[in-house]
Formats: structure tokens, C-alpha cells, sequence
């Protein structure tokens, strides 16, 4: 009996190869050694942390969890909704297996979790599950109007206690501030791009250049 009839993997998604996997988290580390550093993130600590406290590390606050990925759909074994429709999609089976170039234009962080966001180009599309900025609704109303894709991003690290799932969440709740015309507040350029700031502790660094980053899709089983 083949395996895919058996069981369904924990997620699908785009895993990046192992020298770009580095290079991101080079690029995340360095952003998150500068922005705790700078006056307007301290500034701003008050919104970020509840604690009474004058610093943090960035560094030591967000824990980094595995290979560095992008989740198309989330399948839990199959118990996820609408797993089995995905796995058993043409384009899925398809495409399992085939290279890609994702492309990360931004990374953010909030008192919750760090990510990239990544911006999928119209075939990386074919893949993006038709309900993933409607499954955020019940927790961001305005996923509901945001364009497929938005919540595509990879998770470089998540607060203590913090679900890596929240990254998401957390891009898409920049992203409907950007669409009700919110630039948040430019607060430095800075060499990898601007950094602006979006309130309650979130920040978004626009990156000058975005990370092109070698991943193939496919599924973890974990
Ligand atoms: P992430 O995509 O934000 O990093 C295993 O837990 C992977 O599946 C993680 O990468 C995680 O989050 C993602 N994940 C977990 N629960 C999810 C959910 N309910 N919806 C979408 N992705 C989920």
C-alpha cells in the first residue's frame, strides 16, 4: 500500500536547501542584533514586552524551531480540514518534489514570533490552498480581504509558548493595517531596507534587495 494512502504528512510546504537555510538565519540574527540596539525599539519596549524591564535580546527572546519552511497547507495526519482534498490535488502531486524560488521581500517582528514574508509568484500560487487567509478570520477579520498568498511566510522564530501557526497571524495583522492605508511609521533606513513601525510592538524591515531562497516542496511527516 503506497504511503500517501496510509497516512497524510504533518504539512506540506516549500523547504528551503540547507546553504540558503543559513543565510537566512545569518541575515534574521543580524536584523534582530540591530533592532534591539536601535532608540526608537526602545522607545517603543513598553508595547513590546509587559515586563518592566529597560532591554532585551532578541537573540535569546525568540527560540528558532527546525528547518526553515514555508507551510503551504497544514494536514495534522490528515485531521486538518480539507487535507486529504489537498494532498490528492493534480498540481500537488505534480509538483512534489520540483524546485522552486522563493522570493522574501520582507521580515517582521512582533512580541510573538520573527518571520520573513514570502511573495509567491503566480505558479508557487497553484499550490497556495484556496482557505488560507480565510482560516486567520476568526483571529484577523481582514484576512478576509487580503489576496492569496498573504499569509505565506516562513517562521524564524516564536517567544516562549508561542505556536509557530501566530507567525502567520502576525503577518497578516500588518498586512490589513498596510491595506487600510496604515504605512506605519518610517523609523530608519536601514542597510537591508526600511524599517517602519505598525504599533503594539510590530515592526516590518522592507528588504531593499528581497532574499531569492532555493526550496523544494514537499511534505514533512515529523
Ligand atoms: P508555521 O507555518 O507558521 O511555521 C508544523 O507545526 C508546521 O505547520 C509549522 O511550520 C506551523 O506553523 C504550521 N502549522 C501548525 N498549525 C497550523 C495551522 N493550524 N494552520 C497552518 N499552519 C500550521
Amino acid at each position: 500500500v503506497p504511503l500517501e494512502e496510509t497516512s497524510l504528512p504533518l504539512f506540506f510546504g516549500w523547504f528551503l536547501l540547507p546553504g540558503i537555510q543559513d543565510k537566512v538565519r545569518c541575515t534574521s540574527m543580524d536584523f534582530l542584533k540591530t533592532l534591539d540596539t536601535l532608540e526608537a525599539f526602545k522607545k517603543h519596549l513598553p508595547d513590546f514586552t509587559v515586563e518592566a524591564e529597560k532591554e532585551v535580546d532578541l537573540e535569546q527572546y525568540f527560540q528558532a524551531n527546525g528547518a526553515l519552511h514555508c507551510t503551504t497547507k497544514f494536514c495534522d495526519y490528515g485531521k486538518a480540514e480539507g487535507a486529504k482534498e489537498y494532498a490528492d490535488k493534480p498540481i500537488v502531486k505534480e509538483l512534489y518534489g520540483s524546485a522552486f524560488e522563493l522570493s522574501l521581500s520582507a521580515l517582521f517582528v512582533t512580541p510573538r514570533t520573527v518571520g520573513a514574508r514570502v511573495s509567491l509568484s503566480e505558479d508557487q500560487l497553484t499550490l497556495w490552498p484556496a482557505d488560507a487567509e480565510k482560516e486567520a478570520v476568526p483571529l484577523v477579520p481582514a484576512a478576509a480581504t487580503l489576496p492569496a498568498g498573504s499569509r505565506a511566510h516562513i517562521t524564524l522564530g516564536c517567544a516562549e509558548g508561542v505556536e509557530p501557526q501566530q507567525t502567520g497571524f502576525d503577518l497578516l495583522e500588518i498586512l490589513a493595517l498596510q491595506q487600510e492605508g496604515q504605512e506605519g511609521e518610517l523609523v530608519e533606513e536601514m542597510e537591508l531596507g526600511s524599517l517602519a513601525y505598525y504599533g503594539k510592538g510590530r515592526w516590518l524591515l522592507s528588504l531593499r534587495e528581497p532574499v531569492s531562497a532555493q526550496a523544494c516542496f514537499s511534505s514533512l511527516y515529523g
